[in-house]
């Protein structure tokens, strides 16, 4: 049986085009500069971004936290969203290492942050007070079920934040996947940020890294931050040969995975016993809710029997994201395996 891995599209492997560019990959020590292929990738995602340059990471979640060492000193104030990936599922790493407080604020059901709540939020110059330094976006949004910001909102916050001495860094780690949705370059949604990290090992497929684009000075800063989390790699061409041709050839398909994420949730609507968490599926995240009382530890289960993974974390929604290993034939078979575990739970509640 074939399993269906619904869990994150983390979970997609190098395309054959990647682990070929991965064998010929031309590369030098990453650390001097040197790594030809790291140096290409840098400048194709800068470039993508609309930024002077770029910094190849390990992962979304150091990128994420260089761009708070880089814009932050110690003992300041940042803002995040309360269902921001950084707030969540970053170990507390800007509190831990950055030595940041996170003052959160309430991200709406399309990911923003409200413009007079972060108006509010942001100090005063005051000897009682932290200094509020940055303001983290994040589109697509994860916990509000691949939200997309659009370039409005991040323009209006970006003026905001910048009139008010703040510097906004974007977590992007599924920045392509807003902008197909909203069908505009990704600069367009980049323009005004100071920052804006994004990841080649979702829905890109490529097997690890992370791009933080900025100003050639703030990236200089970060490089230097990046080395202090052991984020030096030396011939890290290895990496960046497959994080090119994510570049190249993974970005425009992106709408085949929105396209099979809105085919899964209109299944799932359809079976009893579950309901969407959402009203719209912007973009490959899906979540949804079992009725009360069917059990979520025996559906993960039965599930997981059936040879279909989905994402659970107590207390909230299932998460089910699509991705380029999943096809719209895959979507089906899922359906009809989750539909048929959902009939089995219904009819073990009614003995
Ligand atoms: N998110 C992962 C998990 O950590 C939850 C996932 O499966 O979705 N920003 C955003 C918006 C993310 O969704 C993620 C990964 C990251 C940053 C961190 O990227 P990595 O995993 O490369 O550190």
């Amino acid at each position: 049986m074939e399993i269906i891995d619904l869990r994150s599209d983390t979970v997609t492997h190098p395309t054959p085009g990647m682990r070929r560019a991965i064998f010929e990959a031309e590369v030098g020590d990453d650390v001097y500069c040197e790594d030809p292929t790291v140096n290409r990738l840098e400048i194709m995602a800068a470039a993508s971004m609309g930024k002077e340059a770029a910094l190849l990471t390990t992962s979304g979640t150091q990128s994420n936290l260089i761009a708070v060492l880089t814009y932050t000193n110690h003992g300041d104030e940042i803002i995040v969203g309360d269902e921001s990936h950084i707030f969540w599922y970053e170990v507390g790493g800007a509190a831990a290492l950055g030595g940041v407080t996170m003052r959160t604020l309430p991200n709406d059901s399309c990911g923003r942050l409200n413009l007079n709540d972060i108006n509010r939020a942001i100090r005063d110059k005051d000897i009682h007070y932290p200094e509020t330094t940055l303001l983290c976006l994040e589109n697509t949004h994860n916990r509000c079920g691949g939200a997309v910001l659009t370039t409005d909102y991040t323009n209006e916050a970006c003026n905001l934040a910048h009139r008010c001495g703040l510097k906004v860094h974007l977590d992007g780690a599924r920045i392509f996947n807003a902008a197909i949705a909203l069908g505009v370059q990704a600069c367009a949604l980049t323009e005004n940020v100071d920052s804006v990290s994004l990841c080649l090992s979702k829905g890109l497929s490529a097997p690890v890294g992370s791009l933080l684009c900025s100003s050639k000075d703030s990236i200089e800063r970060a490089r230097k931050f990046r080395k202090m989390l052991g984020g030096g790699m030396r011939q890290a061409g290895i990496i960046a040969s497959a994080g090119i041709v994510a570049l190249e050839t993974m970005v425009n398909r992106l709408g085949e995975d929105h396209a099979n994420a809105r085919r899964l949730a209109q299944g799932l609507a359809d079976i009893k016993g579950v309901t969407l968490a959402q009203d719209k599926i912007p973009t490959n995240i899906v979540m949804f809710e079992l009725s009360p009382e069917l059990s979520a530890r025996e559906f993960i289960e039965g599930l997981e029997k059936a040879g279909v993974k989905v994402g659970f974390r107590n207390g909230r929604p299932f998460r089910a994201v699509t991705h380029c290993m999943v096809s719209s034939a895959d979507i089906d078979e899922a359906l009809t395996r989750i539909e048929t575990v959902c009939r089995r739970l219904r009819r073990g509640i009614q003995k």
